[in-house]
């Protein structure tokens, strides 16, 4: 039962669905050229789209209540590079992989990176953990990490960060992303200011280490699991912190990481303007951090924030070139399905805001015409563009219908007889 996911099954798969493909694409095409779009313009830009996948988001992930764990997860960091590829295939637009230490530690880090790259695959970005105490580990983290007022508990924090940029190194990542647990609990609990300096202080060693062409993305959050006060709490403080630090220190923006209501490509804009937009996590969410699919819940406001993205990509903005990612925590779904479906949302929010037509809209925004911008904006958004990210996928050697050929291919029931279940090293509940 079931069969391999190569690039020859996955083309017999579409051949089915081709002609219904193709059709709605042409439908699509004619459409798009009486509003003057060339329908391959953007078929071109949806296969040259890039996002990174999590290594810790191909296992199921859980609460703080609790964790089901679902059937054939990965144990170690070459199945979840297998699971990486498996997504890979279909969607062909991830090849990227960000890793977190110590989860992903390799044994032989020159053996991961030839691993990952016979997978068709290469490490994205090196994400540290200070926010857990491991095992083995002399000093805890329980009252912070980077900013603790204990200098050897920052030491220790640092020395972390340093062990991420070597293994990162050798397994020829491009970036390392900083996320900090540090904060109070209560009033009182940090000083803020000494805190915020404490943290830049810890910070500059490791900006100082980064190997070249190297850039440092520094990840703020306003609560979790500190639920008074965070160090890094917000897109300003963030952007403070990257300009103190140097032209390789950047934000990146998680979008679950925003007080209810936060406008958030306005934040996005604001931090292309002033030249420290470093990369996105992209999620969703309800209330706060949830770390749901991207698109799930909140899809216009994914319009928006790539409105503003083509945007700059459009004018060339000076130093313009996020990385992005994906952070999500898959508690009730197969993550491998919940990933490619967020992949689909991406690139989709991408391609509908390679739609607006911007001299439209600043013709309505000089003319002070909100009701026709805010039109000009809908009338991308509400456009359906999934013949063109399914003509791209399959261009590109990928699935027309992901999620249905990775379920025919019984890939999930082959990796629960292959990986009985075992000792996992993500945790996966944060
Ligand atoms: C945090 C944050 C970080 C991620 C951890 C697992 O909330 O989003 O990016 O590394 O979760
Ligand atoms: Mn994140
Ligand atoms: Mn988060």
């Amino acid at each position: 039962m079931g069969f391999d996911l190569n690039v020859e099954r996955i083309a017999a798969e579409n051949d089915g669905r081709l002609e219904s493909l193709q059709e709605d694409y042409d439908h699509l095409g004619l459409q798009l050229a009486r509003r003057n779009v060339d329908i391959e313009a953007l078929t071109d830009r949806a296969m040259a789209f890039r996002v990174a996948v999590p290594s810790w988001g191909v296992g199921t992930g859980g609460t703080r209540f609790a964790r089901y764990p679902g059937p054939g997860e990965p144990r170690n960091v070459n199945e979840k590079l297998e699971d990486c590829e498996a997504i890979f295939k279909l969607m062909r637009t991830t090849p990227g992989v960000s890793l977190h230490i110590p989860w992903d530690r390799p044994e032989n880090a020159a053996e991961l990176r030839q691993c990952a790259e016979l997978r068709g695959l290469f490490i994205e970005s090196m994400n540290s953990n200070t926010f857990q105490d491991h095992p083995g580990q002399r000093l805890s983290y329980k009252y912070g990490s980077l900013a603790h007022v204990d200098q050897s508990v920052r030491r220790q924090a640092i020395e972390h960060n340093l062990e991420c940029l070597h293994i990162g190194f050798d397994l020829g990542a491009r970036s390392h992303t900083v996320w900090i647990g540090d904060g109070g609990n209560f009033p009182g609990q940090f000083h803020f200011r000494k805190a915020l300096e404490r943290y830049i202080e810890s910070l500059r060693v490791i900006y100082e280490a980064l190997p070249e062409g190297w850039r440092l993305f520094i990840e703020h959050k306003p609560y979790e699991p500190a639920f008074y006060s965070t160090v890094l709490s917000d897109w300003g403080t963030s952007y403070y912190c990257a300009r103190e630090l140097g032209s390789r220190a950047f934000s990146l923006v998680d979008l679950g990481h925003h007080l209810p209501n936060t406008n958030v490509e306005q934040v996005v804009a604001r931090l292309i303007q002033f030249g420290k937009l470093g990369g996105f996590h992209f999620n969703d969410s309800k209330f706060g951090d949830d770390d749901l699919d991207a698109g799930s819940v909140k899809p216009f406001q994914l319009f928006l924030v790539f409105n503003e993205l083509v945007d700059a990509e459009r004018e060339c903005v000076p130093g313009f070139d996020p990385a992005y990612m994906i952070d999500q925590s898959h508690n009730v779904t197969d993550p491998i399905e919940s990933l490619m479906t967020s992949v689909v949302e991406i690139v989709r929010a991408y391609v509908q805001a390679n739609l607006v037509d911007r001299d439209a809209l600043a013709a309505h925004q000089s003319a002070n015409d909100p009701l026709m911008a805010l039109q000009t904006l809908k009338l991308a958004f509400n456009t359906d563009v999934a013949p063109i990210l399914a003509m791209a996928r399959h261009r590109a050697g990928g699935a027309i219908d992901p999620v249905a050929v990775y379920r025919a291919s019984g890939y999930r029931q082959r990796m629960q007889c292959a990986r009985p279940a075992g000792a996992r090293s993500s945790a996966g509940i944060v």
